[in-house]
């Protein structure tokens, strides 16, 4: 089967990695339900898949991982920029021209004994002016399966591309079979791994993972790393947000986009279902955000995947009811535990944990077992056109006009519940300094601030300070009432004794509440060196049981904590040297002035 798509570089390009890469077959991906339905019948023959009871979650599946391929490799994460500048030091760097000899060494015979896997696919609607095309070789029918649910694969895709570009995507397990030899159930190459990105000619390269965004190319590698380089070059954003629609009870609705840090709850808050009566929250989007300006001037936006690819330990129906309703079926679980009864369980999903259990290793688990069940990076990939709060225009090709952008962390001191930036360039810059603090769980001190601006460390494909300086750009190119206003929130804050001060969860549409009601002009709010707070009595508490003296630690201003991070902002500041833009210098030097003077 060779694809139908009349595009000829296409073919000529998938000819040639055949060449190289050696596959007993290639095989094009058409995104048929029937196709999928072969994809998993071959996984659950090579024992990667196990099938979950038709019953309890249809049309399902349990697959583990090799210990050694368990989340993304970042020391393992290259950007090959032909200038280092570029890569800045935010990125491992690697000479482009020696980084393809190297590799083309390790792709070469790579897929022997295997299947070539091309993988068409849009990130974004089909046919959406916003949206980006890619192909992706794989030799894993895992990717394959994973990428129909995550994005729009096959024919379709194909059909959009026509004649145009696409963005390259080489992905191999690295593990070539010899006649005769016996597959594992999860291939890889756990010593030898390179999750690798060229951001001039703007193609991806990724060997010897099977997991997560280390292999579903269209996710971190190419909806942020290329895009967020593609997005530099055109005047766009792509950025590492969720999307959610607030509706207020006079029906009036608002999109608000959000930045956080793994680990923070972003599928949380991207599900969250208010406490407050009459006000209604709906997803667009749980983990990327595409943003271009429309013809009016307001920046628009896309969710660039079709499906949630979340972790799932600690999702449950008391933090995340409407995630826990779309995994009812026509969904992957990797590396969370495996009942007796055929279904999947991890820690943080029911109070009550399974008897006994296939845990992610394929041990047997009991409650009485000192190691976790599911691994704490255990993986859900579901529909996200089955969350029941998914939004009717989730996949309007035209986007939706986002009024708001949330920047957040981890933070247990200094940082309060909500404060809203005086104007876009000061929200630039607090999203430059965001920070979340590091646990006992890391090697290293504990509530040490680890600085991750704008929660793109990770999957900024270019440097940081040229990054921060195409926001103000971006920001500069309309006018200023066009813009989304720019928040940050903190729901982490907690006391002496370490109990957290906010509730959370969806008590956060109190917070989300006075977003939306600053926007529209229509609550008053109290100017501080660090931004605009809510007065007393500005943030929506009834019904809420808190204390007056929490309230009042998480809506006042920590000079002194404030103060104390300055030193440790300019040294964050000074790894971009030339490359930070002038004005987040400025604004730290007005902030540490009126810290001062307060
Ligand atoms: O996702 C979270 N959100 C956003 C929800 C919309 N989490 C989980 C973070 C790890 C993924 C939170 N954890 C949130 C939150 O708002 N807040 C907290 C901290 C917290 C934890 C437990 C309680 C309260 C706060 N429990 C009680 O108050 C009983
Ligand atoms: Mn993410």
């Amino acid at each position: 089967m060779s694809g139908t798509s009349n595009n000829t570089r296409l073919h000529q390009w998938v000819n040639d990695w055949a060449e190289i890469l050696q596959p007993d077959s290639v095989y094009w991906c058409d995104g048929s339900a029937d196709e999928y339905e072969r994809l998993c019948q071959t996984l659950v023959d090579g024992g990667t898949f196990t099938k979950l009871d038709e019953a309890k979650r249809p049309n399902s599946y349990w697959a583990h991982s090799d210990p050694g391929d368990v989340a993304r490799v970042e020391d393992r994460t290259f950007i090959c920029s032909a200038n280092p500048a570029d890569a800045g030091p935010n990125n491992n760097w690697r000479d482009p021209a020696e980084m393809r000899v190297e590799m083309t060494t390790l792709f070469t015979g790579a897929m022997k004994g295997r299947t070539m896997y091309v993988v068409p696919f849009s990130m974004g609607p089909l046919g959406s002016p916003i949206a980006h095309i890619g192909v992706q070789l794989s030799d894993s029918p895992y990717v394959a399966a994973n990428m129909r649910i995550m994005t729009r694969m096959g024919q379709g895709a194909l059909d959009a591309l026509g004649n145009s570009d696409w963005v390259p995507c080489v992905h191999s397990v690295g593990a070539p079979l010899a006649p005769g030899d016996i597959d594992s159930s999860w291939p890889c190459n756990p010593d030898n791994k390179y999750i690798v990105h060229f951001p001039e000619t703007r193609d991806i390269w990724s060997f010897g993972s099977g997991y997560g965004g280390n292999a579903l190319l269209g996710k971190k590698c190419f909806a942020l790393r290329i895009a967020s380089v593609m997005a530099r070059d055109a005047g766009w954003l792509a950025e590492h947000m969720l999307i959610l629609k607030l509706t207020n009870p006079a029906g009036e609705a608002k999109y608000i986009a959000a930045a956080f840090p793994s680990a923070c709850g972003k599928t949380n808050l991207a599900m969250l279902v208010p406490t407050i009566p009459g006000w209604k929250a709906e997803t667009i989007g749980d983990d990327i955000c595409w943003m271009k300006y429309g013809a009016d001037g307001r920046l628009y936006a896309i969710n660039p995947e079709a499906g949630f690819f979340g972790v799932a330990p600690g999702t449950g129906y008391d933090t995340n009811a409407n995630a826990m309703e779309t995994l009812w079926g026509n969904s992957i679980f990797t590396n969370t535990a495996l009942t007796s009864d055929g279904d999947v369980w991890w820690e943080g999903m029911s109070d009550t944990s399974p008897a006994r259990a296939t845990d992610w290793r394929g041990q047997t688990w009991t409650p009485e077992s000192t190691t976790p069940a599911a691994h704490p990076n255990a993986r859900f990939t579901a529909p996200a056109a089955q969350c029941p709060s998914i939004a009717p225009e989730w996949e309007d090709p035209a986007g939706v006009p986002i009024s708001a952008i949330l920047f957040g962390g981890r933070r247990r001191t200094t940082v309060p519940l909500v404060a809203q930036a005086f104007d876009w360039e000061h929200g630039v810059f607090l999203g430059s300094i965001m920070a979340s603090e590091t646990t006992a769980a890391a090697a290293g001190a504990v509530g040490q601030l680890r600085f991750d601006p704008m929660a793109m460390l990770p999957f900024c494909g270019y440097n940081m300070g040229d990054y921060f300086a195409h926001w103000l750009k971006v920001g500069a190119s309309t006018d200023a009432s066009n813009l989304p206003k720019i928040f940050f929130v903190n729901w982490f804050r907690r006391d002496e004794d370490g109990r957290f001060l906010w509730p959370g969860y969806g008590e956060n549409s109190r917070v989300l509440k006075w977003v939306f009601e600053r926007i529209d002009g229509s609550v008053d709010a109290v100017q501080t060196p660090i931004g605009y707070l809510p007065t007393a009595g500005g943030l929506d508490l009834n019904g809420l049981d808190i204390a007056p003296d929490d309230l009042n630690q998480l809506l006042s201003v920590d000079s002194q904590g404030w103060t104390a991070a300055i030193p440790q902002i300019r040294g964050h500041f000074a790894q971009f040297g030339a490359a930070l833009p002038a004005q987040l210098g400025t604004a730290l030097d007005t902030l540490e002035a009126g810290l001062a003077s307060a």
